[in-house]
């Protein structure tokens, strides 16, 4: 990750990384300190959490969400995790694989939610049978789940590991369409509402790349492909731009995004409570809704009643997202 004979900033030491952002290349030892301080940086500027808050870690077997659950169990924190088997092919076989080997390494406690077992659908199944694009079926699952489990374990806080590229890149396509409602939340905290848990995302001044250093450094193995389903999809297409952008201007996708939060997430406050007002019970699972029967309990109703449909079968579609 940085070229041979590189010097550390702070030590002088060998160095394992460099970042072209802050103009420097870092040690292990100093890479994990500048981690573990932009972590706390964010946890403390935004208001997250607490020492004493219970935190339920949305964990997909990817780096960032292995990171976060390390860093803030390194860092004295009360988090445990929540993964979610999806049932996209071996993807989801791998990724169940590396979070579990992870949890009992480290003697973490590990819940678990199969759509298939539990709810009698999978994410391919629930694309085909709703019509909604794979990721749509899928971040409508897992955000109904993480939340229904933060509540319902008593947890105070769903944690999840978005970093920096992936706020910013989904901050672009916001900005690109002028998404008002979607960028008034685009918060790293969003508090507990109208019957859903508080949020919070750790890693907002983190890179990609910094993440995986971290994992390497840590000796924390993840799975490094990508879900098969997001190949092509627009979010990678905007992480991509942002890459070439920061390739040339070092700093520009943390400036945009930073920016963002400091300059104009306060202007939208208002348009975000204003938008969160108004709620009806479900009158199936009682979860807030807009509608009658809630948008999950729609998705599992049609998913469960349709043949399983292999995830080979929804690539094509999933990549027009
Ligand atoms: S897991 Fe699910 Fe992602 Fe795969 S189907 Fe799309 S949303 S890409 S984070
Ligand atoms: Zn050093
Ligand atoms: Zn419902």
């Amino acid at each position: 990750m940085t070229a041979v004979g590189s010097k550390c900033r702070v030590c002088k030491e060998p160095a394992v990384i460099d970042l072209p952002r802050h103009n420097a290349h870092f040690c292990a030892e100093h890479l994990q300190q500048l981690c573990r301080r932009q972590m706390t940086k964010a946890i403390e500027d935004f208001d997250m959490f607490s020492p004493s808050d219970r935190l339920l870690v949305a964990v997909s077997g990817g780096k960032d969400s292995l990171a976060v659950w390390d860093m803030l169990i390194e860092a004295g924190y009360q988090a445990d995790g929540l993964y979610i088997g999806l049932g996209i092919g071996e993807y989801s076989t791998d990724s169940g694989g590396y979070v579990r080997r992870f949890a009992a390494e480290r003697g973490l406690t590990l819940r678990e939610i199969d759509l298939r077992t539990d709810y009698g659908y999978d994410v391919p199944t629930a694309a085909r049978a709703t019509g909604r694009v794979p990721c749509s079926a899928c971040g409508l699952s897992k955000r109904r789940l993480f939340d229904q489990a933060a509540l319902e374990g008593g947890y105070d806080v769903v944690v999840t590991g978005h970093n920096l590229d992936d706020e910013a890149a989904v901050l672009f396509g916001n900005t690109l369409r002028w998404d008002i409602d979607y960028l008034a939340r685009q918060l790293p905290v969003l508090p507990a509402t109208n019957g859903f848990p508080k949020k919070a995302k750790p890693l907002v001044r983190l890179t990609e790349r910094e993440m995986a250093a971290w994992c390497l450094v840590r000796g924390i193995d993840y799975v490094v492909e990508e879900c098969p389903i997001a190949a092509g999809n627009k979010h990678l297409s905007y992480k991509e731009t942002l890459n070439s952008i920061e390739m040339k201007s070092p700093g520009a996708k943390a400036s945009f995004y930073l920016g963002f939060l400091e300059r104009m997430a306060p202007m939208l406050a208002g348009h975000s409570a204003a938008a969160a007002g108004e709620l009806n019970e479900c009158s199936q699972c009682g979860s807030p809704t807009t509608g009658e029967i809630c948008a999950f309990c729609r998705l599992v109703e049609k998913s469960a009643a349709h043949e399983p449909v292999p995830v080979e079968m929804v690539l094509t579609r999933g990549r027009r997202r």
